[in-house]
């Protein structure tokens, strides 16, 4: 966010005064707000402003300062308009405006439709540059769910605000994806597969979060019986996403078209019915800033019309609520209430909360330093884990690299069900594919590249993240390596992998790995067995003077069940060579 070009623009602000010599900046170009008054009636400023890690980072957040996700050094950043330096003056804050967001042309987007009924057209509609708007999402979700019913199982976990007004709004929307068996994707905590859960746009203007998602969906429908990795997760593991957390939200930032608007929180009116509507001074309550996890704690505000409003009570607002009510139905509570309570070594879940920028992988506990959670070594070791990843992104609990706030959805998740959670704060604070709004071809350059092999590791992990579980062995293909020596002419000799966790069918092209030293491999009579007991042939003896076998065969063994104790059964069936099975693996 923070410009290259910065000190042509930077002013010292002194006061009141000041900030009116900014007042003469370019009009506003928003266009009109059909739903609610979000209109931004003039350009957006970031200030930078000095509040070292601690009270003055706090006492800003507590004045409902629009402070964003980046820090450097003593400096934090906060959005607003040409009246927001003199209010960081009068609050006692040393701000100097760091950049003027230039305003584009309005360019609406190609439907602006906020009804729920969706058809296939609605997939292809898009705002500022190719920024999916909700009906797209929402269509998206609908042609998923066709084109793959087998691995595709969609929620609707509740109503946004304004649909419960019957004001417009939408329906909130989860999409699971797994290879679906009995029980896979059931709305209950006793559901056979470790979970996974994504989410964007719980925020709604950090746009590049729900195309994230979008594009995460795609990957694992498409890459299912394609990809390995895919496949083999999606055999073992349910993956939740939710692609828009916010939508009533994200209406209100795509009603900008080409000028996206700031809008942050829910689209509740109830409270603030009267904020201006400039991006310093918005409606809603601050969805991540709403849960009862320390609710009104460090960096959250009381005023309606703030960015980080906590709403008149915890837990107040609709989507709030219907997010708890899925976590509940997904995750067993499996933690004390104490602030130290560690969740059993065992617990299974991934939660991932998607929001931008500034590079960071955050967990809790994002309400205090003073603590650490029971389970902060291993959250640590992630977050690390997918920090690299990611090209050496910072993290930390939010207080060591930002600063405190509670009540956000990621502290509850650990909080009421000690499931491990994460924030990803996607992009960078400077340059090219900064912001809250990048071009939108970062998303294919940039993000996407990134965020797959964290979504892959951080997928991978929900089977046993605290790493006392057991392991995933699921489908993931197996190899026993014990000798076995084959007689010569003599009778078959067999080596087992037996598979659990697995379950359904095998694969009409499940894969067996053989490896044995021979020196005649023409002897060689070569079978799987299932755990049945039925035999599929892999190799026949023939005149095949040469040493060893090292081959991949491919069997069809579809209407064999997973689960069970495999053999590999080898015979030499001529005399004068012997030889040794030394190793073999399946992928079924
Ligand atoms: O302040 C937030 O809600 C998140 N940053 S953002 O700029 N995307 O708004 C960070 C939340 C970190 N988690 C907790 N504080 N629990
Ligand atoms: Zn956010």
């Amino acid at each position: 966010m923070k410009s290259t070009g910065r000190s042509l623009l930077t002013l010292a602000i002194a006061g009141v005064a000041a900030a009116a010599v900014l007042t003469g900046g370019t009009p506003g170009t928003a266009g009109p707000a059909p739903e609610v008054a979000a209109v931004q009636a003039g350009p957006t400023y970031v200030y930078k402003v000095h509040a070292p890690l601690g009270a003055a980072a706090q006492n800003l957040l507590g004045r409902g300062f629009d402070v964003l996700e980046d820090r450097d050094g003593d400096y934090l950043f906060v959005l607003g308009d040409a009246t927001t330096g003199g209010a960081l003056a009068r609050a006692g804050f040393t701000a100097v405006i760091d950049e003027v967001l230039p305003a584009p042309q309005w360019q609406p987007p190609a439907k602006k439709s906020q009804s729920p009924t969706f058809d296939a057209a609605d997939v292809n509609e898009t705002y500022y540059g190719g920024y999916r708007t909700i009906n797209a999402h929402w269509s998206h979700l609908d042609l998923v769910g066709q084109q793959y019913p087998n691995l595709t199982t969609l929620v609707d976990y509740g109503d946004s605000w304004r649909k419960t007004q019957g004001a417009g709004g939408y329906d909130l929307r989860a999409i699971c994806i797994t290879k679906k068996n009995a029980g896979d994707c059931a709305l209950t905590t006793s559901a056979p597969k470790p979970r996974f859960f994504v989410m964007g746009q719980l925020h709604a203007r950090e746009v590049t979060t729900g195309d994230v998602a979008w594009r995460w969906i795609d990957h694992l429908t498409s890459g299912y019986g394609v990809d390995a990795e895919v496949t083999a997760l999606l055999d073992t593991t349910e993956v939740w996403v939710v692609p828009i957390a916010n939508p009533d939200g994200v209406n209100i930032v795509q009603q900008g078209g080409n000028s996206p608007r700031y809008q942050r929180k829910n689209a509740n009116t109830t409270n603030g019915s009267n904020c201006s509507g400039t991006s310093s001074s918005q409606v809603g309550i601050d969805l991540n800033r709403n849960t009862d996890s320390h609710w009104g704690g460090a960096g959250t505000s009381s005023n309606p019309c703030d960015q980080t409003y906590k709403g008149p009570s915890a837990n107040s607002e609709v989507e709030t609520k219907a997010l708890q009510a899925l976590w509940r139905n997904l995750y067993r509570d499996r933690r004390g209430t104490g602030v130290t309570d560690a969740a059993p070594a065992d617990t299974t879940g991934v939660v991932i909360s998607m929001h931008s920028y500034s590079n960071l992988v955050l967990f809790p506990w994002g309400w205090t330093t003073s603590y650490k959670t029971g389970n902060d070594a291993p959250l640590r070791a992630m977050a690390k884990d997918m920090a690299t990843m990611a090209g050496g992104w910072q993290y930390g609990q939010p207080g060591e690299v930002l600063y405190n706030a509670a009540g956000a959805t990621d502290d509850w998740v650990y909080d009421d069900l000690g499931v491990a959670s994460f924030v990803w704060e996607i992009g960078p604070s400077s340059g090219t594919c900064s912001g809250f709004f990048p071009t939108y071809s970062c998303q294919a350059s940039t993000f996407w590249p990134k965020t797959k092999p964290m979504l892959m590791y951080a997928a991978k992990k929900a089977a046993n993240p605290y790493g006392g579980g057991t392991p995933p062995v699921g489908c993931a293909r197996q190899t026993n390596d014990t000798d076995v020596a084959i007689p010569d002419n003599g009778p078959a000799v067999t080596s087992t992998i037996t598979i659990a966790g697995c379950e359904g069918n095998a694969s009409a092209s499940s894969q067996v790995e053989v490896h044995i030293v021979h020196t005649y491999r023409g002897d060689l009579v070569i079978d799987l067995v299932a755990p049945d007991g039925t035999a599929y042939p892999l190799k026949a003896s023939d005149n095949d003077a040469g040493d060893n076998i090292d081959t991949t065969y491919t069997a069809n063994v579809s209407s064999e069940a997973r689960n069970g104790a495999w053999q590999l059964r080898v015979r030499d069936v001529y005399s004068a060579d012997t030889g040794t099975l030394t190793s073999w693996s399946l992928t079924v």
